[in-house]
């Protein structure tokens, strides 16, 4: 029988949870977790898939051969960035459980914002008891900005929890249900958005995108008179100066952000102790291991058995 490649494993996530998921996957071929330090100077040079997340800066010098690489989340801006990367096809993460995890996140933090929970939290920190009007999700519009996997996903349940929710995507997504607008279509998407979430990866074309030039085209008709910025893409594609000025001069209501410019927020962000701001520390939704590792079987054997992978990176578009 032919030997089966190994595969090296170098996610930079919880090392208990990395060496549990790794428990009895893969079966058929021998496991090199980079995270164990009897594999630090390992001859890389024979193995044909890595998965991984924010590798080592060697990695790809050492595993010189690669045939395959497996991002270990749904985001590769951290693995398009590495040199020497293989010119070997490039999977990213799709599952469901990392859909789910974002579609909570972005819902709760549309229904925070709907139902004024930072007003309520200063009002707690000051013992005041006051009822505020309660607007209707179906008074607010949600647009997505990234129409892919997650935010489709995200689209569902928003639409279920009664919200009214639009997508914008670089080719127009036709998506029963929801209405859709293509790169063409920015302009009208934000004149319609109440709450925007950011669902896009990091790309050149994303840099910097969310920008006082953008939330300034965003709708002011919603219940609450400006509009409120979710973010859980990538933080490279916001310019948290222009967050801070928009949020001081009421061009923006409020903010949510899971992403961040420099990760971890600098302690001397004002962001930290600004009012009218949600923060999470790039948690929104984890890649669970076990199912990461069950992927990147499913898309070995279809390689293996002489299909194609599924959830292939175009590295022209990058992403
Ligand atoms: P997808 O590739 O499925 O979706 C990306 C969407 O963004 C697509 O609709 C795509 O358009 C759109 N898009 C990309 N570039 C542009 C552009 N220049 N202009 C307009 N639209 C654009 O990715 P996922 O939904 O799976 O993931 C999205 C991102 O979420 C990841 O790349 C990652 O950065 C982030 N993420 C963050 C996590 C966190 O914990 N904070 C967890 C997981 C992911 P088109 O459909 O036309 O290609
Ligand atoms: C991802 C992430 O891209 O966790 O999956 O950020």
């Amino acid at each position: 029988m032919q030997r089966k490649s190994p595969v090296i494993i170098d996610l930079k996530f919880d090392p208990q949870q990395v060496a549990a998921a790794l428990k009895g996957a893969f079966a058929d071929r021998e496991v090199i977790n980079l995270l164990h330090p009897a594999n630090r100077n390992r001859d890389l040079s024979d193995v044909d898939y890595a998965v991984v997340w924010k590798p080592g800066a060697d990695l790809f010098s050492r595993a010189r051969n690669l045939k395959a690489v497996f991002s270990g989340g749904a985001g590769v801006d951290h693995v398009l960035s590495l040199p020497g990367l293989p010119d070997a096809p490039l999977v990213r993460f799709v599952d469901r459980s990392l859909a789910t995890r974002m579609s909570e996140w972005v819902a709760m933090q549309c229904l925070l914002h709907l139902r004024q929970h930072l007003a309520y939290e200063a009002q707690r920190r000051q013992r005041i008891w006051r009822e505020l009007v309660q607007p209707e999700a179906r008074e607010i519009t949600v647009g997505v900005m990234g129409f892919g996997v997650l935010g489709q996903d995200a689209a569902v349940k928003l639409k279920a929890l009664g919200f009214n929710v639009i997508g914008w995507s670089r080719s127009r997504k036709h998506v029963e249900g929801f209405e859709t607008y293509d790169a063409g279509g920015l302009d009208a998407f934000l004149a319609r958005t109440d709450l925007l979430v950011g669902l896009l990866p990091l790309t050149a074309e994303t840099t910097g995108i969310y920008n006082t030039g953008l939330f300034s085209r965003l709708s002011r008709k919603g219940p609450f008179g400006a509009p409120v910025f979710i973010n859980a893409g990538r933080g490279g594609s916001q310019i948290e100066a222009d967050i801070v000025a928009s949020l001081g001069d009421g061009t923006l209501h409020g903010v949510s952000l899971d992403v961040f410019e420099q990760e971890p927020l600098p302690l001397e962000s004002p962001l930290w102790s600004m009012e009218k701001v949600f923060i999470t520390p790039h948690a929104s939704a984890a890649s669970d291991v076990k199912a990461l590792v069950a992927h990147v079987e499913r898309q070995i054997a279809r390689f293996e058995r002489g299909e194609p992978f599924e959830f292939l990176v175009d590295r022209a578009s990058g992403y």
